[in-house]
């Protein structure tokens, strides 16, 4: 696409969805550390991600985590989030974090632990109906740790029957995004470890079930980039949990580690249809931030992903077509590596200024004394949920 005109439309409409996850104190397993003005409540996570929205205007729902999340009335709380101007987007499960899941969830070999665990992913869907949202978001904390633990067939077998059941009681609007991860918390065998495993499973389902690609859960050296172009062609490409890695499963700020793999990704979800309206591919964070301020870190995660997004739209797919047709290789990669290299700073901020926005969301939060408000009022803010 070379008309910015064009471009500019296509980013007006895009949507990033926040984690309520982010607003809250984080850390590793050696220390979560207490940040000020941290949310208290999940009305006040929903507060926070608003403002993230108030000044990118690209970020309209937040997700929320069960039971991290918990309120007694959920179209209450969706009421709130639609009186703070956004929407709840995601719902996430949690069956990794109960005593009862030692030895996995919904692969246990005890049934009646297994029971327990679908009948939460089952309460997520009610949650879902309350809320009105579209995507169940499944991850599994499920594996071994040492060879012989546990039959790894059987495990299939009863992840198989579990999602099949989950799938069951979806609404016709509903699906569920299966998300998968190379290891932790378990170190020799996980359940779902790539997305080989979770697509098939997906595909044995139906078009209700889509995989989920969450940036930090691969090897490293991965390449991210084909697994999206694989996935959208086969209709099974959900959506992203966006984040950076160094190393595992870092969580760091999108973008922050490789811009780079950011736009590769961006472009084969713009050359797959994926960026095209209604195409249902989720454009999530799944982030925390343990050391930098949390609004400002989900502001300019929001924004990087713009940047990255900007420039695979700009690419000028017509002579890079041209180039690959005419096995040009160099000229071909110098197609890529020009829309890599534009400056989008600028056509971003003239497209705020367009949408009735300050033209640097960072500078307009800054100054807008939200935070200094929040840091008054609110005392002992909540921990994420995990590593707490
Ligand atoms: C754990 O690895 C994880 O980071 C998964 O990516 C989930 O999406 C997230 O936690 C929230 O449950
Ligand atoms: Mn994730
Ligand atoms: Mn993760």
């Amino acid at each position: 696409m070379n008309d910015t005109s064009a471009v500019k439309d296509a980013l007006r409409r895009q949507q990033i969805e926040t984690p309520s996850w982010a607003y809250g104190n984080s850390g590793t397993r050696f220390k979560v550390f207490a940040q000020q003005g941290v949310p208290r409540t999940p009305q006040e996570k929903i507060d926070d991600a608003a403002q993230v929205h108030r000044f990118t205007g690209a970020a309209p729902t937040v997700a929320v985590h069960i039971p991290w999340d918990k309120v007694d009335d959920y179209a209450a709380l969706a009421a709130h989030a639609e009186e703070k101007g956004v929407r709840i987007g995601a719902v996430n499960t949690n069956v990794f974090q109960d005593d009862d899941y030692m030895l996995g969830s919904v692969t246990n070999p005890d049934p009646k632990i297994r029971r327990k665990a679908l009948d939460h992913l089952l309460e997520c869907v009610d949650i879902m109906d309350a809320v009105g949202s579209r995507d169940l978001k499944l991850w599994f904390s499920d594996g071994t740790n040492y060879p012989g633990q546990d039959d790894v067939r059987a495990r299939q077998d009863r992840m198989a029957e579990a999602l099949a059941a989950v799938y069951e009681r979806l609404g016709d609007d509903q699906r569920f995004l299966l998300e998968y991860k190379l290891f932790e918390p378990a170190f020799y065998m996980t359940d779902l470890p790539d997305w080989g495993a979770s697509y098939a499973h997906c595909l044995k389902l139906g078009p209700k079930a889509q995989v989920v690609v969450d940036t930090g859960h691969h090897a490293p050296g991965t390449n991210i980039e084909f697994i999206v172009a694989f996935l959208l062609r086969e209709g099974k490409l959900g959506g992203f949990d966006f984040n950076s890695r160094f190393y595992a499963d870092d969580d760091l700020m999108v973008g922050a580690a490789d811009p780079f793999q950011l736009f590769r990704i961006m472009y084969e979800v713009v050359r797959g249809g994926g960026y095209d309206a209604e195409t249902g591919v989720a454009f999530m964070l799944d982030q925390c931030h343990n050391i930098e301020p949390k609004i400002h870190g989900q502001i300019r995660s929001v924004m990087n992903v713009q940047e990255a997004t900007a420039k695979a739209l700009l690419l000028d797919a017509d002579a890079l077509r041209a180039a690959q047709e005419s096995g040009d290789v160099l000229e071909a990669n110098a197609v890529f590596m020009d829309a890599y290299n534009t400056d989008v700073r600028p056509l971003l901020a003239e497209l705020r200024e367009e949408m009735g926005l300050h033209a640097d969301p960072v500078a307009a939060y800054k100054a807008s004394g939200y935070f200094e408000r929040v840091v008054a009022e609110r005392k002992d803010g909540q921990a994420a949920g995990w590593g707490a």
